[in-house]
């Protein structure tokens, strides 16, 4: 607490194409009305916080009437709408990236500093939604920018969740977890939308009743009701604005009965609230295990039925026979949490539209595509055939149908094979596989990164690819180059405007120009003055938050992500200990200063992730406490890790650290937003680090380690034996023992886990295999370092190539390839492109 990462503000110079119509003037006076009305007191006498509010308020104004007329213009041209349904978004701050998007940055950053005030100061106020885990969160959050951003018509469907993942504080070293309470201010960008509640209904039972067609009643069941709070969406500059609907649960009470006797079972009412609300609590803290609890089924589902009862609606109002909504409805299924909506939507056609099998059938597959984020075997859901019945009768029956159907079609193209019929089916061994359930009920199955989807096809779904080959393909993930370098790198953002223009910002494929003046002095001299500005803010802020002065002429060195045994911060650690013992035998030694940086949050219960946080401290404190070895390194390990701060660690950072097993990240994205801020790639060949390496060319990114085919073949073998790496290697021994030998003074025995799982549980993770290969690759970063124009035409064939992994790129090809969207059927035209 106390400390939040700051934010840049951008320069007036980086106007875009549209204007928003509004006046300096005319935004000083609106915001001041906008304060007295809403605290009845001047401007003057405000707390920072009510500044913030009323400011959001009041861009929320600005923003009513493209929101407002987008919804009027889906509705008049009947646009094909998608619907991105995701367990998680994980927003970061929405006040930067929604002025910036309404091109209004530049009219409000001077309003407010003519009235006293720093726009700077007001958007440090807002929390970080809580909304999101890693990766899969932060994805969605991109891809709801670029929809918006490329005039799709498409919207987010989620959950609103009471608290966030936990707020991170390091004590002694080790986490801390408290809780996330994000709302407690409460959360100005949405508005709830109480007339459109919908019911979502648990548990009972299912009467079959037969009379010429049968017919299912559910009843005896629980209503939980959803309430709908919708988050609008700013198009960059194009009067777009889409919606992202989240759901929080409630308990209507006013229909709860209190017994005539009153007091104490009003009480129980309450009591029922509480539990029923308990839904939207909270947010699963983890996104690479599976957690079985009844309590997650009931989340997924409530989401997916309240998001399907609400589409279906809106639907009705549009248009008429449900047999033509995959023309106008394409829903996406994020990961395996929404699959739910295949049976669910099924449901609804065969319970309520009393459509045949076959009709709701077609209309769900065509309707439905699923992207896998994860091979990770812990990742995999699966449910138990007695919970899932218990909590979701009628979807029990449904999904039974439909595993019934498809063991048929399986039978008939593979008579006898039992084997495999048991393997493919979505219910076996009384478990429900729900990946299995994406596969069949989905028109179109993507993974996130060219080697990922050929390890889906080729391994861990081959069997199903062999069966409907059709359905398989890849949709490398893409970042948004709006907030990961407008506004998170404003001085880099213009650097790149002053020298190819400002159409990057729409075309991030035009930043491939950049390549010509990537050995430019003049351009290299700006590039350097950039990353050394970033470099004070982000130095600044360590000093103020965590007391460690940084030397922002080293090499800042980051990884940050969530604490995996796969992502392999551990190797890093070896590492920078092995650099360590090499200065501490000789302190002339002639190595670059390095600083590196670490962040990231590990899982409550994942408890060697928790204890590899304390072996950074504990590494953090002893180099940086180490006189002798003059300042040449130092670690930090930066707590919270979340949206802001990446957005402060990311432009100020050289070397990006991308070193998980090859073939455990399916793509990564944070690879891509260092990369487009002229960082350079230390990496595994794995995820997207192999497509960013085509993209930049192997002189321009560090590779070093195992193969994915490697790795796979080692574990097809049953493994490698680590002792052999361990004797062969002296200073990789020495950094291994040190784990143990009291080299950590305080640590006791605290680190025996991750030296057993090194030696003697077999090095799952090849951390060993690839010290050497490693150690190399640092070696050759430093050389690369030394010569300083030859670094810097690295970093900006970086940033050059990464047009490629923008995520308006990604989401063009969803839109064409999965969701049948062509972009001349897009409801706005070029010269639409305005506000107002
Ligand atoms: C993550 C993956 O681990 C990561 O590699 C990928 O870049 C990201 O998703 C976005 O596709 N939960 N998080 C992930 O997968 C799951 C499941």
């Amino acid at each position: 607490p106390g400390v939040k990462p700051g934010t840049a503000v951008l320069d007036a110079a980086q106007a875009g194409p549209a204007d928003s119509g509004i006046t300096v003037e005319q935004f000083k006076q609106d915001y001041r009305n906008k304060v007295e009305r809403m605290y009845g007191d001047g401007l003057e006498r405000v707390s920072d916080l009510d500044k913030y509010n009323a400011l959001v308020s009041l861009v929320r104004d600005y923003l009513a009437e493209p929101w407002l007329n987008t919804k009027e213009k889906y509705r008049r041209t009947g646009a094909k709408q998608v619907y991105y349904f995701s367990i998680e978004f994980l927003l970061g701050r929405l006040l930067g990236s929604n002025l910036y998007n309404l091109g209004l940055n530049e009219v409000c950053q001077q309003a407010l500093s003519e009235l006293g005030l720093d726009l700077r100061t007001l958007r440090q106020v807002e929390e970080d939604p809580g909304l999101g885990n890693g990766g899969l969160g932060r994805l969605a959050a991109c891809y709801l920018d670029s929809m918006a951003s490329l005039g799709l018509p498409g919207h987010g469907m989620g959950m609103r969740y009471r608290y966030g993942l936990f707020e991170q504080r390091i004590v002694d070293g080790y986490q801390r977890e408290y809780a996330d309470d994000w709302l407690m201010d409460g959360f100005y960008w949405d508005v709830r939308k109480p007339a459109e509640a919908v019911e979502v209904r648990f548990g009972g039972n299912v009467r079959i009743k037969s009379n010429g067609k049968t017919q299912y009643i559910h009843e005896g069941y629980e209503t939980v009701l959803a309430v709908p709070y919708d988050v609008p969406v700013v198009g960059y500059r194009n009067g777009m604005v889409n919606t992202l609907r989240l759901w929080s649960a409630e308990a209507r009470l006013s229909e709860v009965v209190c017994a005539p006797q009153g007091g104490s079972d009003c009480q129980k009412a309450v009591e029922y609230s509480q539990t029923v609300e308990e839904l939207s609590n909270i947010l699963y803290p983890d996104d690479s295990t599976y957690e079985g609890k009844a309590l997650r089924l009931k989340q997924q589902y409530f989401l997916v039925s309240a998001g399907l009862q609400s589409i279906i609606r809106n639907y009705r109002e549009n248009n008429g026979h449900l047999r033509e909504f995959p023309h106008k409805i394409a829903i996406h299924i994020n990961d395996t949490h929404p699959v739910l909506c295949i049976p669910e939507l099924l449901r609804i056609l065969l319970d309520e539209e009393q459509l045949t099998w076959e009709e709701a059938w077609n209309i769900t597959v065509q309707t439905m595509s699923y992207t896998n984020h994860t091979i990770l075997p812990e990742a995999l859901e699966t449910w138990p055939e007695d919970l899932f019945r218990t909590v979701l009768p009628r979807l029990y029956l449904i999904v039974r149908d439909i595993n019934e159907y498809y063991c048929r079609s399986l039978w008939e193209a593979y008579p006898g094979d039992w084997d495999r019929i048991s393997r493919m089916a979505i219910i076996s061994y009384n478990r429900i596989h729900m990946a299995h359930l994406a596969i069949v009920g989905c028109h179109s199955v993507n993974g996130v990164a060219e080697l990922h989807t050929d390890i889906l096809k080729n391994k861990i779904m081959k069997e199903f690819c062999d069966f409907s080959p059709a359905k398989f393909n890849n949709k490398t993930n893409g970042v948004t180059q709006r907030r990961w370098v407008s506004l998170c790198n404003p001085a880099l953002a213009q650097l790149i405007t002053d020298t190819i223009g400002p159409r990057w910002v729409e075309h991030p494929q035009e930043l491939a120009q950049l390549e010509r003046h990537s050995a430019d002095t003049a351009f290299q001299h700006h590039l350097l003055k950039v990353k050394l500005q970033n470099k004070v803010a982000l130095a600044k802020y360590v000093k103020e938050k965590h007391g460690i002065t940084l030397d922002v002429n080293s090499i800042f060195d980051s990884q940050v992500k969530r604490i995996h045994a796969y992502k392999r911060q551990t190797l890093n650690v070896l590492h920078i200990m092995a650099l360590y013992n090499r200065l501490k035998e000789n302190p002339l030694l002639d190595i670059e200063p390095h600083t590196f940086i670490f962040g990231g949050k590990a899982a409550v219960n994942y408890h060697i992730a928790k204890n590899t946080i304390k072996l950074i401290n504990s590494l953090a404190d002893l180099v940086n406490n180490d006189k002798s070895i003059r300042d040449k390194i130092k670690v930090v390990f930066l707590e919270n890790y979340n949206v802001s701060l990446a957005e402060l660690i990311i432009p100020a950072t050289d070397v990006s650290e991308q070193i998980p097993t090859a073939s455990y990240e399916a793509s990564g994205t944070g690879n891509m937003k260092f990369m487009m801020n002229g960082a350079v790639t230390i990496g595994t060949l794995d995820g997207a680090n192999i497509e960013i390496k085509q993209a930049v060319g192997e002189d321009n990114i560090i590779v070093f380690g195992l193969t994915a085919e490697e790795v796979l073949a080692y574990y097809r073998g049953g493994g490698y034996n680590p002792w052999e790496v361990y004797q062969d290697n002296e200073r990789l021994r020495q950094v291994v023992d040190q784990l143990i030998n009291g080299f950590f003074p305080a640590a006791g025995d605290l680190f025996r886990g991750h030296f057993d799982s090194l030696l003697h549980q077999g090095d799952h993770f090849f951390v060993l295999k690839d010290f050497a290969s490693y150690e190399a690759a640092h070696q050759v970063l430093d050389e690369r370092y030394k010569d300083r124009p030859v670094w810097l035409k690295m970093c900006s064939a970086n940033i050059a190539h990464s047009g490629r992994f923008s995520s308006d790129r990604t989401f063009a090809e969803y839109a064409t390839d999965i969701w049948h969207i062509r972009p001349d059927t897009l409801p706005f035209s070029a010269s639409e492109k305005q506000i107002r």
